[in-house]
């Protein structure tokens, strides 16, 4: 079958009234598969998703997440919620027979949303757009923090336990199924010597002084969308929306949007923490959650930056030695050019710590 007709097939699973015109694959996501359905009514656009059901494995769970994130958010748009009324709705669209997502004949799941009309940015290029993506995450925090947090499932356990994640590296690493390791010798160096220091933030959720929040948990700069005016409309991506700590949104959010450079750069001269972006990002954030957050949350803001980085850097690390079963690539060796991109952007930002920590002391100070 022709990817256009099954596309059609799927879509006309869902309830929408609309004839299937055309699909066009959207986005840079390394998990799902996003296409933009036009249909022959010319304002009705929908965002069609293949769920990575190899990674999440409890999809009716995670649609249940979803769910009450997005009808959560579109309630207080509704009501006239002034800085909620910023945001465009995005919304599920059930299927014909009322799910939330279809299961087609091969096993797959997928899902339909509203089409936001607007544009994400894998790499930002100017301090406006950094300063409206940190006040919109803000805000996506702030609205999202009255859902009962016991009415999220965990879709994918242990996250951004780094515990978990690192015993997971370790095994790997002593595996080494497709004999990886003895090219990797200065990377697995690189990891070890920052295992104890990056322990922090889940010793502190541990001993209780980092409350648990409702958390996006995927707050890569490419998943707020922005409008025609350069407004931030949308936070997309929620398939990670679980209890966590806000620290990884805003840790993550720095990693790749006060970064001049891609994710997966090559040249690594080209790779390093931009400052003027991550005081433009901090501060739309901080107007927007200096309402919620605790000062340990406040004193671990620009180490989230580097635990984030971490993290991801370990990750790909991790699936490159594993023979990349979890994460899409490119071209063979990709994942440990994302890696090595993710190191040299986390070396940057242990030589920038102190300006960093300053210019978080100087926001909350309102100095900035
Ligand atoms: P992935 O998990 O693969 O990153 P996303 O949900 O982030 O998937 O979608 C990939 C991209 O598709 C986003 O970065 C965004 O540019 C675009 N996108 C996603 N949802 C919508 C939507 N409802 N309207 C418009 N564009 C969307
Ligand atoms: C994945 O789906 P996408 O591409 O936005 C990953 C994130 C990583 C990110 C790194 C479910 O996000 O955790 O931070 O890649 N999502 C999942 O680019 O693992
Ligand atoms: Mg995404």
């Amino acid at each position: 079958m022709e990817p256009s007709e099954e596309l059609k097939n799927i879509f006309s699973e869902f309830n929408t009234g609309s004839g299937f015109k055309s699909a066009a694959r959207i986005g840079s996501g390394h998990i799902n598969e996003t296409y933009r359905v036009s249909t022959n009514h010319p304002k009705k656009s929908y965002t069609l998703q293949k769920i990575n059901s190899n990674i999440f494995k409890d999809i009716p769970n995670l649609m249940k997440n979803i769910e009450v994130v997005t009808r959560h958010l579109e309630n207080k748009i509704i009501s006239g919620d002034k800085e909620a009324g910023s945001f465009s709705a995005l919304r599920l669209i059930p299927t014909r027979h009322n799910q939330l997502f279809h299961e087609d004949p091969s096993g797959n799941y997928w899902r339909l949303y509203n089409f936001i009309k607007g544009i994400s940015f894998d790499t930002v290029t100017n301090t406006d757009y950094a300063f409206k993506g940190g006040k919109a995450f803000g805000l996506f925090q702030f609205l999202t923090s009255d859902v009962p947090i016991e009415s999220l499932s965990e879709t994918i356990p242990n996250f951004h336990n780094i515990e978990k994640r690192l015993e997971s590296f370790h095994k790997v690493v002593n595996a080494d199924p497709v004999n990886r390791v003895k090219h990797l010798i200065r990377e697995i160096e690189f990891v070890k010597r920052r295992e104890d220091e990056m322990m922090l933030l889940q010793n502190l959720i541990n001993n209780g002084k980092i409350p648990i929040r409702v958390t996006h948990n995927d707050t890569k700069f490419n998943n707020i969308l922005f409008d025609q005016k350069d407004n931030a409309v949308c936070i997309v991506d929620l398939d990670t929306v679980m209890p966590g700590t806000v620290l990884f949104d805003f840790g993550d959010a720095i990693r790749t949007g006060a970064n001049r450079a891609v994710e997966d750069e090559s040249d690594l001269g080209k790779v390093s923490i931009d400052i003027d972006l991550f005081e433009a990002y901090s501060k739309g954030y901080m107007e927007i959650a200096c309402r919620f957050l605790n000062p340990e949350e406040v004193s671990n803001l620009a180490f989230s930056a580097k635990f984030m980085t971490f993290i991801i850097g370990l990750r790909f690390l991790t699936d490159h030695i594993d023979g990349d079963k979890y994460y899409r690539i490119h071209f063979p060796g990709h994942n440990i050019q994302r890696a090595r991109s993710q190191f040299r952007l986390l070396e940057t930002m242990e030589q920038k710590f102190d300006k960093m920590k300053a210019i978080i002391a100087r926001i909350v100070a309102g100095k900035v």
